[in-house]
């Protein structure tokens, strides 16, 4: 099946929320669909934006300068919204990426107290009129996604962060969802994957299945 535009799919939560874990159940219902996403992810997801990615996550810039952050985030957006996605939709392909501009406004704009009229100024100068068409926001309560994700490696300059600043991206996650319920759909991500996978089946079905019958 092929649109004339493809869709762009995100994925959202805080870490430990499952995203990658179910970005494969996603996957799997577009592909039996007929479809061949482009699966990708951010920071990153081309070239140069996985050096710039690097950078963001490496705990020795642990002094790096929140405006700085916030404008090396967008530069690696533009590389690969410019590189990889609008390419992609501009051939039918749909999209579905790991983490994108909601991120920003939940990790640097909430997370780090950053002016979200900054954020929507830079959102409106790298993406244009671009936003995605459905988003899914794992919903977790950051103790649990920290203890999940801590078990598993040494923490990155993110995870490195404090409880609180969890609990406020959470917050602006889930103000993000209340805002645009069309396009935010909200899962209780403190479930087993199974159960996780069920909704997100559903949902991505029902998604898929309303575009094809309109
Ligand atoms: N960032 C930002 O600040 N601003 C921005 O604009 C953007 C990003 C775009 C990217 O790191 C960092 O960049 C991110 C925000 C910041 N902060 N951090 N850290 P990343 O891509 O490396 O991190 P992540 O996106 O948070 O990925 P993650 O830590 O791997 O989380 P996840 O993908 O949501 O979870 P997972 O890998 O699927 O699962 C984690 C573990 O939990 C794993 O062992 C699973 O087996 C387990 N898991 C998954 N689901 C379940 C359930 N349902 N029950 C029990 N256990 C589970």
């Amino acid at each position: 099946m092929r649109t004339s535009r493809g869709r762009f799919i995100t994925l959202e939560g805080i870490e430990g929320a499952g995203k990658s874990t179910q970005r494969d159940v996603v996957r799997e219902v577009l592909i039996q669909a007929g479809l061949d996403p482009l699966l990708t992810r951010e920071p990153g997801g081309s070239e140069i934006a996985e050096r710039m990615r690097a950078l963001l996550l490496d705990k020795s810039n642990q002094g790096m300068h929140a405006d700085a952050e916030l404008l090396l985030l967008f530069a690696a957006r533009a590389e690969h919204l410019h590189k990889r996605i609008l390419p992609a939709l501009e051939v039918g392909q749909w999209v579905l990426c790991d983490r994108f501009t909601d991120a920003t406004y939940a990790y640097q704009g909430a997370g780090r107290g950053l002016d979200r009229a900054r954020i929507a100024m830079l959102e409106t100068f790298v993406q244009g009129s671009l936003r995605p068409d459905l988003t899914l926001l794992f919903d977790l309560a950051p103790a649990a996604g920290l203890a999940r994700v801590h078990s598993r490696s040494d923490p990155d300059r993110f995870e490195s962060e404090a409880l609180v600043f969890f609990e406020r991206v959470r917050s602006d996650y889930l103000r993000i969802a209340h805002c645009e319920p069309e396009r935010v759909r909200q899962i209780d991500a403190g479930r087993d994957s199974m159960t996780v996978a069920a909704d997100v089946r559903r949902i991505v079905g029902d998604y898929v299945a309303a575009l094809g019958s309109s």
